[in-house]
């Protein structure tokens, strides 16, 4: 050892293993613009395809006429549901059990619904053959109010299902009807209901939104007629399960489908399911013999694929007087649109919404949930949030809000009152889930403590005063929100994709230089996996981040994993990944362990390398490690140093946070300002801090997004009124307020490193934060609750009915 041997610190520190606030690899690429996105795959002869959609939202298709549109120079061919029926695929299987037409068949159910696919040789001739395909239409009533869904004189949506008493979720009850969903005690909680001293009751409604990632839903198809093979690139957050299903239903073998997801420009869910264009772009590259790329539009993209929401929350909480909560009832009407077309794990029809109860000790709680069918687009997606746990949040947030109001406490001291404490973990819930970890009060009061609470409800108050006294026009509100997520589908023994378990996996490679290649059943969306991923092999291995590299997203060389989403990358294959490289640093160490000549057992694992224990200079570092599984192993062994592990989480992980948004609002205009926007959020053990804020941020911004005006509104015959960036609210960094993140850490029992997700959390915790500071601005006016979301015109119509403004 001399001056230059490295200290224990820089040692570990050249790692850039968990905890560092690694630079994120992929940044030097598309900061350069040289990402490769699926619109940048361009195959020689390669053909482009685009649809032929419905004006209306029901109507019966007539006739479709695709003489004129042949004629037009460069169109080759127009795709009907005619045509799929050939090969039978008019129709597709939706991941929640239903079926949904790829283009329309006897009838359309929403506007923008796909008729007729155009292909052509580029992307104007599509468009100018799409203007040339007649379609006759006879239109029939809209049916847009889901409350009006199971009117006895509804019109029938779904004639495919005609006669159909039940559906994959249950029996149906109306012909607009899918399924109905209940959990919990419903005798119990009718009984804490009827001795409750106080209770509240409040319709909560989280309207129908979007995720519109700035990158559409898009594919190129290629099928190699001599090969028999089809490769698709496409914007996959799911690549095995897409060739799975393609499998499955194009009946054509797994081996000789290759799914390709290049980089993806955002996800959010909206990259989940299977789209018609998916379907369209197959057929028609096998029946042209040429490649086939598929992009939608921004329009198309706001109005046909994947919506999210739309779930109308009738909300009860009985309690005592002194606000301890005795029970939950609550009742959901979900609009799923023309069909299922939900993206959860089979067996949940709501997704995880039965997380309704919150951080809070609820001994008892009911929930029933109904789905019904409308003429709006299919989808009900996870818009960042783990399948309905946003709806979930906001409901139970905005209801201890409303409680709390009635009781004239505190909102932050009602939920004080109402945590889990930490003794009781893990914490079985009223509605069936098993908590693995949490420390709320902890949290909850290191915001309160940070942010100043006290001093700003202090301000609120001479702010209301000098309000009633005329001496200002701005009234004040602070948006408290305590949730807990559920992260990490999931378990084996209750969820599935079409069967598959959801599993995650991890393939780790590594070469005889002391670098090597790292493979998963993920696909990051700009999440930063190729970053985080290096960093846990890192230190679990001792080789330096930067020699680790990452891959996901083509299925013939990542093993086989169920994909990102439900922010389930960290608490699944983050664990697949830890496991194996454990695998291989007990193969390494029986290799130092000859080559230093000693007992395995007598081996320390030091940083990058093992170590004799009692013996600190016999060392023998990872590095040389790798060289040696290349050309000396013990006699016996097989040589180089690999492993593969799937990992089947025992249980989810449930990240939480403390949020708090101190907003000032205009009433005579409704112009809101966010002055200040707390978040702390606990995600277990920390991978990389500086991803863990920038996902804060992005997932604040989209809350912030959603609360304050992002909506997919229809008009009451069933237009969509919003299917531009024009209508549609995407904040851009004028519009976006300053985020404050702060954290605790309390790691997970079960995850081999501890860690939970983080990517959704900020979503989840940010709507109810500004919603409950939109409502407790307004509150001391004699409001319980204003539906969001909360632009500018709704807070000034709020001021207006309260009797604010003149
Ligand atoms: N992390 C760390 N640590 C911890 C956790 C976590 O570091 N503890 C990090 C990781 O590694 C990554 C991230 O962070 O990187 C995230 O993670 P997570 O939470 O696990 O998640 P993921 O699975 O990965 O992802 C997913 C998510 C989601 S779900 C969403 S919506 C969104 C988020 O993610 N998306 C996106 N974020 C984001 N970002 C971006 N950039 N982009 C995008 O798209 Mo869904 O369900 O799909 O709706």
């Amino acid at each position: 050892m001399n001056d230059m041997t490295p200290t224990r610190e820089q040692r570990s520190a050249a790692l850039e293993g968990m905890g560092c606030k690694r630079k994120r690899v992929e940044d030097i690429r598309f900061t350069q613009g040289k990402g490769n996105y699926v619109d940048d795959v361009k195959l020689p002869g390669m053909l482009h395809g685009d649809f032929v959609r419905s004006p209306h939202p029901h109507a019966r298709v007539k006739r479709i006429d695709d003489s004129e549109a042949l004629k037009v120079p460069g169109v080759l061919a127009v795709i009907t549901a005619e045509t799929l029926k050939t090969v039978n695929l008019a129709w597709m299987p939706t991941l929640a059990g239903d079926v949904q037409m790829v283009l329309a068949d006897g009838k359309v159910l929403f506007q923008n619904q796909e008729v007729a696919f155009v292909v052509a040789t580029d992307r104007y001739a599509a468009d100018d053959g799409i203007n040339k395909v007649i379609v006759e239409y006879e239109p029939l009533a809209p049916l847009v109010d889901p409350f009006k869904s199971m009117d006895k004189d509804a019109p029938v949506l779904r004639e495919d299902l005609a006669g159909k008493t039940s559906g994959a979720h249950g029996p149906r009850k109306h012909h607009n009807h899918i399924f109905e969903w209940t959990v919990g005690d419903k005798e119990l909680t009718d009984a804490a209901f009827k001795k409750a001293e106080v209770t509240i009751k409040e319709m909560i409604s989280y309207h129908r939104t979007h995720p519109s990632p700035l990158e559409t839903c898009q594919c190129v198809c290629s099928f190699d007629k001599i090969k028999g093979e089809l490769t698709i690139y496409g914007t996959f957050q799911a690549p095995h399960v897409i060739r799975t299903v393609v499998s499955l239903i194009a009946k054509l073998p797994e081996q000789k489908i290759h799914v390709i997801a290049p980089d993806i420009g955002g996800g959010f869910g909206n990259k989940v399911g299977a789209y018609p264009g998916y379907i369209c772009a197959a057929v028609a590259s096998i029946v042209t013999g040429k490649p086939v790329k598929w992009v939608e539009d921004r329009i198309e993209n706001l109005t046909a694929t994947s919506f999210a929401r739309d779930y109308h929350m009738t909300t009860e909480i009985a309690a005592t007087k002194e606000g301890k909560v005795t029970g939950l009832r609550v009742h959901v009407l979900a609009d799923h649109g023309a069909f299922d077309a939900c993206a959860d794990p089979s067996k949940w029809p709501a997704g995880f919404f039965n997380i309704v109860t919150g951080s809070y000790d609820f001994p008892t709680a009911h929930l029933a949930v109904d789905g019904v069918y409308t003429n709006k687009a299919p989808g009900g997606v996870a818009y960042r949030c783990s399948f309905r746990v946003t709806e979930a949040a906001y409901c139970i947030e905005r209801a201890m809000d409303i409680l709390a109001q009635k009781l004239n406490m505190d909102p932050a001291e009602l939920r004080l009152k109402n945590f889990i404490k930490p003794e009781q973990f893990p914490y079985h819930s009223a509605l069936g889930w098993e908590y693995d970890s949490g420390d709320y009060h902890t949290a909850m009061r290191k915001m309160m403590e940070t942010t100043g609470y006290a001093a700003l409800r202090k301000e609120q108050a001479d702010k209301r005063a000098a309000f009633a006294r005329g001496e200002t026009r701005e009234i004040m509100g602070l948006g408290v929100s305590f949730f807990t997520e559920i992260v990490g589908a999931g378990p084996s023994k209750n969820c599935d994709i079409l069967g598959i378990a959801m599993f995650d996996s991890c393939e780790i490679r590594l070469h005889p230089t002391g670098a090597g290649i790292a493979r998963m059943g993920t696909k990051s969306q700009g999440q930063g996996h190729e970053t985080t991923w290096a960093q846990i092999i890192a230190t679990e291995i001792g080789i330096p981040a930067d020699n680790i590299m990452v891959e996901e997203g083509n299925t013939d060389t990542a093993p086989y994993g169920l994909g990102t989403y439900g922010s389930r990358s960290t608490p699944v294959a983050g664990a697949a990944i830890a496991m194996a490289a454990r695998k291989i640093k007990a193969k390494a160490q029986m290799i130092a362990a000859y080559r230093l000549e000693v007992h395995e057992d007598d081996l320390e694992f030091d940083i990058d390398g093992f170590r004799v224990k009692g013996l600190p200079e016999k060392f023998m570092s990872m590095k040389d490690i790798c060289w040696a599984a290349y050309n000396s192993v013990p006699p016996g062994m097989e040589p180089g140093l690999e492993a593969v592990s799937y990992y089947d989480p025992p249980n989810m992980t449930y990240p939480f946070g403390a949020y708090l948004c101190v907003m000032d609002i205009d009433v005579d205009t409704g112009v809101y300002n966010v002055r200040r926007f707390y978040a702390l959020d606990d995600c277990g053990t920390r991978i990389n801090p500086m991803i863990i804020e920038g996902q804060v941020h992005g997932g604040l911004t989209e809350a912030f997004a959603i609360a304050m005006g992002q909506e997919i509104r229809y008009d009451e015959v069933g237009n969509v009124v919003t299917g531009s960036f024009m209508d549609f609210f995407m904040p851009t960094a004028v519009e976006t307020p300053h985020w404050e993140t702060d954290f605790t850490v309390t790691p997970s029992p079960h995850h081999p490193i501890g860690a939970k997700g983080v990517g959704e959390s900020p979503n989840v915790g940010g709507v109810p934060a500004f919603s409950n500071a939109v409502n407790d601005a307004f509150s001391f006016l004699g409001s319980t609750h204003i539906q969001m979301p909360h632009d500018f015109w709704r807070n000034w119509k709020a001021a207006k009915q309260l009797g604010a403004v003149a």
